[in-house]
């Protein structure tokens, strides 16, 4: 182990070097209008209690000025809140999937070599070109199915067909036929977004959104052409698409995002999708018995003012007390129900805790300060459009979430490729606190691990950075727990709160952490590290941060600061674990309470001159860290060998 130390030289201001730029910135006639006449009533209705639950705010302040009022420990990204640019796609009322707009210059003098590099050893990433949402995941006949928002033609947003790929351990994947093309009137601009479900006589139902010729924004169904087929490489679109169309009242461009069904006390199935109200974000129910005809139900699931346009909803259940996952229709008083929203305009995924009232069918969150959008995320790092299922397998409900890019959409063009998904986690509710969703990845991401390095009790004193001697440095599964030591010191309350100045601020009680895709001398490198706000006698507050700002000396990347308060309970240490994958980098603190994905560019720190360190920037304590590192194995990823099947 070198334990030699070095002084830690903190970022002089901002130097401009390394800051990130934020960029420059019909609907027609449908049949089946008699069941949306009959919705009419009930939206002008909708409209009324939107209104009156208070004056729309101006979309410039929302919601991340609500984040500030009603949860001040979030850190958004300045960046992503003051760009006039308006991204490629917006206009059909789809979310920015990367900026700025295309150029024919690079952003950087990138060579093969690094571009090479950024690609990642164990994410799921398809072989080329561009890849956004997970769309209905699913476990079937002993594999598991990954379909995902797909351009095969380039390396950015367009022509969106459904690829799909499987696995049997969540880690190893094959690349199959795309599922589903734009190749019907209602999916001709593109077979976007949807969920699966599994019925109880073994069918499986795929509901997905549809964007017409006319650029109407529908539900489809479709289902696997030959159930005795695992791989369910062969998809049939319903001949009677569209099931649903966008309710009288609702933008053509603002309504999308099927979730997986569940039944109510009648037995019938319900699902819920995603909309829009003026800037009041909403999700409406529908109820249906055969996916092919369906009834709105009376109200609407939820609605949050000043929230957006909210896409890919997911809705599931928890259990209270208990370390499983279960069916998406369970709902009793063992159980609180999860509602995710992915906020367009924001790029974020929020989500909240509370009770599903099948009577009425809505859903009324624990906590009013911390509602859908206005409160938690399930990551505060670059992550979006997530979708759960439940594993029947192994009993556990897993999430996936898709990595979008933060570099240019031309060094996307020039690299071939763009986005990751992130490693699947398992999802339970925080029965020790109470308020919050545990994430953690999957246990199969284990069968990776090679050799390992343990370290003890390693002191970290104030103002030093310590380098771990474990070799090769971008593929790691690092376990990290921290002993927090006070100096001598007159002072109990931190100056530097929260992780906005970066892990350069020298606080009294933090930041402390680790340093990792760090080159030798320091000039690139990503800090995922804890600030604690007051003393450590009395109330603590805890954040959790990742600090990108010096991760690339590529300039026109986003380098953010990301993080959150995580909740730290009575007895236990500061503690991460911290999944490295060359340009990926995924934090869990304190067992997953809070996490952050990190999307990094370095030009120096690749290959044998990534290396990993540990730093304390607190003046009046030290640290003493006790890890456990793994080397990480690649991941097969590769097509199916179809020509091999009889
Ligand atoms: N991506 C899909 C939409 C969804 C959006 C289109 C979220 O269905 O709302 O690619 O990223």
């Amino acid at each position: 182990m070198d334990t030699s130390t070095s002084a830690y030289a903190p970022l002089p201001g901002e130097d401009p070097l390394f800051s990130g730029h934020p960029p420059a910135s019909l609907r027609r006639s449908w049949k089946g209008f008699a069941v949306i006449f009959a919705s009419v009533l009930f939206l002008l209705s909708l409209v009324g209690l939107i209104i009156h639950q208070g004056p729309q705010q101006p979309p410039d302040v929302m919601p991340d000025k609500q984040d500030e009022h009603h949860h001040p420990q979030s850190t958004t990204p300045a960046s992503e809140t003051t760009s006039s640019w308006e991204p490629r796609g917006k206009a059909l009322g789809v979310s920015a999937k990367s900026n700025p707009p295309v150029s024919d210059e690079l952003s950087y003098n990138w060579t093969n070599a690094m571009f090479s590099w950024q690609r990642t050893a164990f994410h799921f990433q398809p072989e080329r070109n561009w890849m956004n949402d997970p769309n209905g995941p699913l476990f079937y006949k002993g594999w598991y199915h990954l379909f995902y928002q797909y351009n095969p033609d380039s390396a950015i947003w367009g022509n969106i067909t459904w690829g799909h790929a499987v696995s049997t351990d969540l880690i190893h994947w094959l690349y199959l036929p795309l599922a589903m093309v734009a190749d019907q009137w209602y999916d001709a601009n593109g077979v976007w977004s949807g969920s699966a479900t599994l019925l109880p006589d073994g069918q499986i139902v795929m509901l997905y959104t549809g964007d017409t010729v006319d650029a109407v924004q529908v539900v489809c169904l479709a289902h696997p052409a030959n159930l005795s087929d695992p791989l369910l490489i062969d998809w049939v679109k319903y001949s009677g698409n569209p099931v649903l169309t966008p309710p009288p009242g609702i933008l053509t461009t603002d309504f999308r995002d099927p979730t997986t069904a569940w039944t109510g006390p009648d037995g019938k199935w319900r699902i819920t999708i995603g909309s829009k109200v003026n800037t009041t974000g909403i999700s409406f129910v529908y109820h249906t018995e055969d996916f092919k005809t369906y009834n709105m139900s009376k109200g609407v699931l939820h609605a949050v003012p000043g929230t957006g346009m909210w896409e890919c909803i997911d809705f599931y259940p928890v259990v209270i007390n208990g370390s499983k996952g279960v069916e998406t229709s369970v709902n009793n008083p063992s159980v609180k129900h999860v509602l995710k929203a992915s906020l367009d305009d924001t790029k974020v995924d929020h989500y909240a805790l509370g009770t599903y009232f099948e009577e009425n069918e809505t859903w009324v969150p624990d906590n009013p300060a911390l509602d859908v959008g206005i409160g938690l995320k399930y990551d505060y790092g670059r992550y979006y459009a997530s979708k759960t299922f439940y594993d029947q397998n192994k009993e556990r409900r897993i999430l996936w979430g898709w990595i979008n890019e933060t570099d240019t959409e031309s060094d996307d063009l020039a690299k071939g490729w763009a986005s990751v998904q992130t490693i699947p986690r398992t999802v339970l509710f925080d029965n020790k606190t109470g308020t919050n969703l545990i994430q953690w990845p999957v246990e199969e991401i284990e069968e990776l691990r090679l050799n390992n390095t343990d370290f003890s009790d390693v002191l970290v004193e104030a103002g030093t950075v310590v380098e771990l001697d474990i070799g090769t440095a971008t593929q790691l599964d690092i376990l990290v727990e921290f002993e927090v030591e006070p100096l001598e010191s007159s002072e109990t309350v931190n100056s530097s709160v929260g992780c906005g100045g970066g892990a350069v601020d020298r606080g009294t009680f933090g930041p402390f952490g680790i340093l990792v895709i760090a080159d030798e001398t320091l000039t690139e490198l990503t800090p995922i590290y804890f600030n604690l706000a007051n003393s450590t006698e009395g109330d603590v507050t805890t954040y959790f941060c990742a600090d990108e700002r010096r991760s690339s000396k590529a300039p026109d990347v986003f380098k953010q600061v990301y993080g959150s308060e995580v909740p730290v309970l009575d007895g236990e240490k500061h503690f991460a674990r911290v999944l490295v994958d060359h340009s990926i980098v995924e934090s869990f603190a304190q067992g997953g309470r809070t996490v952050i994905t990190s999307r990094v560019y370095p030009t120096e720190a690749i290959y044998g001159a990534a290396r990993l360190f540990l730093f304390n920037n607190a003046t009046g304590l030290n640290v003493k860290a006790t890890l456990k590192i793994w080397q990480l194995n690649s991941a097969f990823i590769h097509p199916f060998p179809l020509d091999q099947i009889q």
